[in-house]
């Protein structure tokens, strides 16, 4: 029975790394993993941010467990912390830097990689422009190596064509709190989320993709209410008590007719808008648009529900909405993030226990660049354009103001399409795996065919470090030291267990030494020798702003299990929540702004060609590109391939059944052997694929699509049609779509006036 177990499992016994307790061989392999020492640390998978502690034995990584005294997760883990340590030794990681030589990648010593990645990029400088140098970074990195590769790329190498994969994914919140609030900046804790009497979920799958924040949703459950927004019957979904199955990409509008439904009720918090807003009665003006019956037609809901929903959320004490990529992900994204803000600022539910407008970010540290990265902003929430921000900031490092920009480059799109037009030359990835993770994966290969250089700098062999012509061996999580900041502020600090494998060195280390081959070290990094210098420079350069750090160390960050910006004289042991009755928003008045902003149908509709919408996302056991987790076998024996999730009136109608495979076709490419699995949890019409796997590699089939603000791309609705052996024509479109579809072809389509059904609830 163990054995057959463990063969399910995938278990190596002769590798140690698992053994069941009432396996004989049990004692035996526990004794010999047991850790000589634990080094305490945090998760660097996503970005809940929960306290471990790493086990190390003979300078190996043998076990992680959680902190039982760290605040986010009291000791829990999800699957991916709990296998955390096995990462560090999977057969892909890249052990050493690498040149391609005649066609092939050959190992080089680190002063070759650096001296010829100098030489190239300085060459491409000179001959095309600094800005023919363009860096695509992460969320992934120490906020110290952050701060280091910023300081290099823009004020060093002095190209801003510098973006994130952030821009992938927590772009349109951060704009979307700018344009509502002034600034970036989550103002919520997990606190709330444990406090509130009403929770609304939109676009977010927290049970699969933020367990340890499912800890905090089920604190006094009792007493709270559950919305959960997602067109998808996600596992989230199922711990709801109201699921509101939304059409794709119509949460623009349902936010924007819940306000108009609060402000008709007189469900609005007068003073707060006087004390605290602008634009409110500009805003009022929008919303007439929004009336319960045009919204019910666009969002697919019943308006009595629409009355539910806006009665909970306004009259309630306590609420929240806390949403991801349901929203983020869209050409909407970053005006749907702000009809959020409305709700949140025209009832006063921000800035008050269990109340906020509450974005979970996705990565370990996506927070950390947010603050320090030095790809949207100046580090310290500082703006390009102001003058006064520049100034500040060049006084505080002792550099010349003139070698600051003074507005953001290419965002990660743009610089792709410069790539393509032949005007960046050289491109440098850091921690990023976009061969997997970009939309429109033709066209970016295309695209990436034409550079002169490409440098990937990655602690795996990923798939585009597989097409590099340099490659920078990185280590990784468990390897180095520093801070990641999490959804809530709390700045958490991550430690060094093990020493880098091979030959590979961390980030923070290969932009210094790197720096020093352009002559750029002492302008830039004077003394700094290990993080806690850039750390020590981050504290200096936030004080008084916002993120500020000036009131944290190392030592108490440990001490208190993270700390939440702002920490200064005023919040010495952090600051739980943004906005409060003290803490005036920071556009320049003090106020926060309604935005008006219209919903808009999708720019590539489900057709006769492409019936079928497509939804994108992720599962538990695998973290994005699998170049983390596709090794380890606990996990990835659980999910080892790609499934598609059909409805089974559209399985009925393709002639399938569990297990069959199928293809699906966009007007950009095509997925084969997709396996599918019949279920209720979508809706007919839709069909779910996660993102994962690169040998089901779904982003062929996604758009080059993207929100016009924050340059995200609308990864969760994608027009496509399935095809399976026994019906190789694919699927036909519903009556009723296509009825409209051709009434809106013919430009016969009625404008629907709003019914007054919904005021009766
Ligand atoms: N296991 C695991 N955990 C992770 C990650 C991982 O790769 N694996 N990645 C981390 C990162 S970087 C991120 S960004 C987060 C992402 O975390 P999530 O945002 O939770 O992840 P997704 O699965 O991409 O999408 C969330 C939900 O949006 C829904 N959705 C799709 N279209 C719409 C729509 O039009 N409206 C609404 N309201 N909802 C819609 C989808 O059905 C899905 O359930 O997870 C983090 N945690
Ligand atoms: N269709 C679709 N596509 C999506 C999404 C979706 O929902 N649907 N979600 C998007 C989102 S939200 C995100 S965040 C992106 C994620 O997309 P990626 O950023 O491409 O995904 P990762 O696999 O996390 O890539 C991180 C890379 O860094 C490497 N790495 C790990 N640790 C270190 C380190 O310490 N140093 C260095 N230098 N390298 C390291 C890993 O091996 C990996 O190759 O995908 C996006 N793509
Ligand atoms: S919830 Fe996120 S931070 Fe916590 S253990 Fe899981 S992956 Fe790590
Ligand atoms: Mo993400």
């Amino acid at each position: 029975m163990i054995g057959k177990i463990r063969e399910l499992l995938g278990v190596d016994i002769k590798e140690e790394k698992y053994a069941l307790t009432d396996d004989p061989l049990f004692g035996k392999i526990a004794k010999a993993k047991k850790p000589d020492r634990w080094v305490k640390s945090t998760c660097g998978y996503c970005g809940v941010g929960c306290g471990l502690y790493i086990g190390v034995k003979d300078g190996r990584a043998t076990y992680t467990k959680g902190d039982p005294k760290h605040p986010v997760n009291i000791g829990t883990l999800c699957p991916k912390g709990l296998s955390e340590h096995q990462m560090l030794y999977a057969s892909n990681r890249t052990l050493r830097p690498k040149i391609r030589k005649n066609g092939k990648l050959v190992d080089v010593s680190w002063d070759e990689a650096f001296g010829y990645t100098a030489q190239k990029f300085q060459e491409i400088q000179e001959r095309y422009g600094k800005g023919a140098l363009a860096v695509i970074s992460t969320g992934q990195l120490l906020t110290e190596e952050f701060y280091a590769l910023g300081k290099f790329v823009q004020l060093g190498l002095q190209t801003n064509n510098y973006d994130g994969n952030t821009t992938l994914c927590m772009a349109s919140a951060v704009m979307g709190y700018k344009q509502s609030f002034g600034s970036d900046g989550p103002p919520g804790s997990y606190e709330d989320i444990a406090k509130a009497d009403v929770i609304f979920v939109i676009g977010a799958n927290l049970a699969d993709n933020h367990p340890i924040i499912v800890h905090h949703l089920m604190k006094n459950r009792k007493d709270k209410k559950i919305v959960v927004i997602d067109p998808r019957r996600s596992k989230t979904s199922q711990l709801a008590d109201i699921y509101v199955p939304i059409k794709p990409r119509t949460d623009l509008a349902l936010l924007n007719g819940l306000a108009y439904i609060i402000w008709e009720q007189g469900w609005y918090d007068e003073a707060f808008i006087k004390d605290r807003t602008e634009g409110w009665r500009e805003f009022v003006g929008h919303i007439q648009n929004y009336k319960p019956g045009e919204v019910a037609h666009i969002t697919g809901l019943d308006t009595k529900l629409l009355y539910q929903l806006a009665k909970l959320y306004a009259t309630s004490k306590k609420s929240l909405i806390c949403w991801t990529m349901g929203i983020n992900q869209s050409a909407q994204g970053t005006d749907t993030v702000s009809a959020i803000n409305n709700l949140a600022i025209m009832t006063g539910k921000i800035g008050k226990e269990g109340c906020a407008p509450f974005s979970i970010t996705g990565q370990c540290n996506a927070m950390g660049t947010r603050e320090f990265g030095f790809t949207s902003a100046i580090p310290g929430y500082r703006k390009f354009e102001s003058e006064k921000d520049r100034q500040e900031y060049a006084d505080l490092i002792g550099i010349p103001i003139d070698r600051i920009p003074t507005r953001r480059g290419y965002k990660y799109s743009e610089i792709i399409d410069a790539i393509d037009r032949g005007e960046i030359k050289a491109l440098w990835v850091v921690c990023t795996n976009p061969l997997v993770s970009f939309p429109d994966q033709n066209k970016l290969r295309r695209a990436l065919k034409k550079l002169d250089l490409l440098v990937v700098q990655d602690a795996f062999m990923s798939d585009t470090a597989q097409i590099a012509d340099v490659i920078f061996a990185a280590a990784t999580w468990g390897e180095k030291e520093g801070t990641y900041t999490n959804s809530e502020r709390r700045v958490n600090k991550a430690n060094k267990a093990v020493e880098p494998l091979g030959d590979s060195k961390s980030d923070f280390d290969i932009i210094l030494e790197l720096s020093e081959h352009f002559g750029l070290r002492n302008l830039l990094f004077a003394g700094w020798k290990e993080p806690r210098d850039a750390f020590e420079e981050i504290r200096r350069i936030s004080k008084g702003r916002l993120c500020d750090y000036s009131g944290m160390t190392y030592e108490k960050i440990e001490a208190l299990g993270g700390i939440q910006w702002p920490c200064n004289d005023k919040y010495p042991q952090g600051c739980t929540r943004l906005y409060g009755e003290n803490m005036p928003f920071e556009h320049e008045d003090g106020k926060a702004r309604f935005i008006a902003a219209d919903w808009k149908p999708l720019e590539e509709p489900v057709s006769k060609a492409y019936p079928v919408l497509l939804n994108t996302g992720r599962t538990v056991e695998h973290f994005h590109t699998r170049t983390k987790t596709g090794q380890i076998a606990i996990l990835d024996n659980l999910a080892p391939e790609a499934w598609i999730d059909i409805n089974p009136k559209d399985a009925a109608k393709l002639g399938v059944k569990n297990y069959d495979r199928v293809t699906l076709k966009s007007p950009r490419g095509k997925v084969e052997n997709l396996v599918v699995r019949v279920t209720n949890l979508v809706a007919p019409g839709q069909v779910f694929v996660p993102f994962h796997y690169n040998t089901q590699l779904v982003n062929t089939l996604t758009q080059s699509l993207f929100d016009p603000i924050s340059g995200e791309p609308n990864y969760k609705q994608t027009a496509v049609q399935i095809v399976s052996e026994k019906c190789p024509q694919g699927l036909t479109l519903e009556e009723e779509i296509a009825g409209e579809l051709t009434m809106e072809q013919e430009g016969k389509a009625q404008k629907r006036t709003s019914t007054k059904e919904g005021q009766e609830a």
